[in-house]
């Protein structure tokens, strides 16, 4: 069984999450709180199955089959990757080269332009060692939220490629990022009027049963 080392709120994990249910892949969460005495990730325990120190971590079988050793898995999208190459069915890449690069580009705006700035220990450190107030910090979080979203909007507005969700009418990797980005947003109350587009597809997908199942709110470990 694979076993999603995962925090309810993790918007990492929740991609992670979406991508096993929607692939219908059964696991086992555990539960890696990230506040709680001083955060479960940074204690030796958790660092000896991800040294990094951040959620998700997936471990599953080297063969996949139960005979194999347990190998230990990191970075999300790395492990999207790994399941759709092991679980092509049902896919959440496109089947055209171009339709590929497109799904990955709106999956890296997510996971790299703006998620890494508004990661817990860099809002943490913000506060910590330079002393941003509450307000600061929290509108450090907006702003670079609202600079990658405006940069998805206008693309995904503009694109014959969207369709019901980010790429087509299925769900991609694209949506396995876009839905616990918007989650996030909705928590720092960014107002989310000037990305209709980005809006309507998060949405579509979250009526969706495998997203239903990932939500933060249906988590084991949701407080
Ligand atoms: N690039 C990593 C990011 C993982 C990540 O930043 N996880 C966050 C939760 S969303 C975390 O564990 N934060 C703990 C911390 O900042 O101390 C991935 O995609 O898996």
């Amino acid at each position: 069984m694979l076993q999603l080392y995962s925090y309810f709120r993790s918007s990492a994990a929740y991609r992670l999450r979406i991508a096993l249910h929607l692939k219908g892949l059964a696991f086992d969460t555990v539960p890696v709180h990230l506040l709680k005495g001083g955060g479960e990730q940074l204690q030796s325990a958790y660092r000896a199955i991800n040294p990094a120190g951040l959620v998700p971590a997936l471990q599953c079988d080297s063969n996949g089959s139960g005979s194999g050793h347990t190998v230990t898995l990191t970075q999300s999208l790395a492990i999207m990757e790994y399941l759709e190459e092991t679980h092509p069915q049902p896919p959440l890449l496109p089947a055209d080269a171009l339709g590929r690069a497109r799904v990955r580009a709106l999956t890296l705006t997510v996971a790299c332009d703006i998620h890494p700035l508004n990661n817990l220990r860099v809002l943490t450190y913000l506060s910590g060692e330079l002393h941003a107030s509450g307000d600061a910090r929290n509108a450090w979080a907006r702003h670079w939220m609202a600079l990658g979203f405006a940069a998805l909007e206008e693309h995904l507005a503009h694109s014959p490629a969207t369709g019901l969700c980010s790429h087509g009418d299925t769900p991609t990797m694209a949506d396995c990022c876009v839905v616990p980005q918007v989650f996030n947003a909705q928590r720092f109350h960014l107002d989310l009027a000037p990305y209709p587009t980005l809006v309507r597809i998060a949405q579509h997908c979250e009526a969706l049963p495998a997203f239903i199942a990932a939500h933060p709110a249906q988590q084991p470990d949701a407080a």
